[in-house]
């Protein structure tokens, strides 16, 4: 793609990203995407909450929201819901998503929205000067552990699975190219998507050389996504799984099935279901009004 078709994306804001940071890469394998797709920037949303990997959007000439820490789902599916033909996608990190925004993350995946949520996961909060993320590895000296993190690492892929998301793949911001096929897979997806992107922080810790080596493609493997237990064997290979530090980090498509509900077919089930009764959720809404129906004062 030119640099001319990639920036109908961009709003020229600068990305303010330190030089090297994998992000820049996220960031243009999302606009090749889109342009790859024909998507018009007024027809996209991307959110995002706080944090280095969260900036992204304030660097895009889409619909956007630059939320709060920990909440850039609860703001995704309101906007999904208000207008469930622009599609949503969330920039989030391994802080934002993980610790203040775990519950959220939770209970979208369990309820399917049709989301998609790309988790940027540098293994630490960088923007608030490196202390430990849930996804930091036993042990590891960030500026509030000096004698290194005590508590075990969450496994993303594992608990996106657990909790009822409906895809979740794997990449790295290393491999632009598997990226990409990545994030257009799971805008293609029907229901709650996730891409868990390796993508290490260049100024708190850069482990390129050592994850590159160890990544395998899933999909060249006769990997089983759509069975629960395959994928749960996949998920579990992350960085600190395997005593070997250089064993296979499998990334690709997981986790994925077609047989999954998601939140706006159910909501067409209850319409379908009451013919005749309600013509859009929001008559189903009204009766929640004060004063109305269900509702007493
Ligand atoms: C409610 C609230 N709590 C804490 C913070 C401080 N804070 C800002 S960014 C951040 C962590 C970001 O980590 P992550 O999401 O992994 O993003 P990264 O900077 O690593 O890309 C924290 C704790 C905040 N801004 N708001
Ligand atoms: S601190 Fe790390 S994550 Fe943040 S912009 Fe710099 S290299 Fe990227
Ligand atoms: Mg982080």
């Amino acid at each position: 793609m030119s640099d001319t078709q990639q920036n109908r994306y961009m709003n020229g804001n600068s990305p303010s990203w330190c030089p090297g940071c994998s992000y820049f890469t996220v960031l243009s394998a999302l606009t090749e995407c889109f342009d790859e797709r024909g998507i018009d920037p007024n027809e996209i949303c991307v959110i995002s909450g706080i944090g280095c990997s969260s900036r992204l959007p304030l660097f895009l000439n889409t619909h956007g929201m630059h939320t709060l820490h920990g909440r850039p789902l609860p703001v995704a599916i309101g906007s999904r819901l208000a207008r469930p033909d622009i599609p949503v996608i969330v920039a989030t990190g391994d802080g934002d998503l993980l610790s203040i925004g775990a519950a959220h993350f939770v209970h979208a995946a369990r309820k399917n929205f049709d989301i998609t949520v790309i988790c940027l996961d540098n293994r630490l909060y960088a923007m608030t000067k490196n202390q430990t993320s849930p996804t930091s590895p036993i042990g590891y000296k960030g500026s509030l552990t000096p004698y290194g993190k005590l508590s075990a690492p969450l496994n993303t892929t594992e608990l996106a699975i657990s909790s009822g998301a409906s895809m979740v793949c794997r990449s790295c911001a290393y491999d632009k190219a598997h990226l990409k096929k990545m994030i257009d897979a799971a805008m293609n997806h029907r229901g709650f998507s996730l891409v868990d992107v390796i993508a290490p922080c260049r100024t708190f810790g850069d482990h390129e050389k050592e994850i590159t080596k160890r990544l395998y493609d899933l999909q060249t493997k006769d990997h089983k996504f759509d069975d629960r237990e395959s994928a749960m064997r996949a998920a579990a290979r992350v960085y600190d799984s395997d005593s070997d530090e250089n064993a296979g980090i499998p990334v690709g498509v997981v986790w994925k099935r077609d047989d999954m509900l998601c939140f706006d077919d159910q909501v067409k089930l209850v319409l379908t279901e009451n013919e005749g009764k309600y013509s859009s959720i929001n008559d189903i809404l009204d009766e929640f009004r004060p004063g109305r129906g269900n509702v007493t004062q």
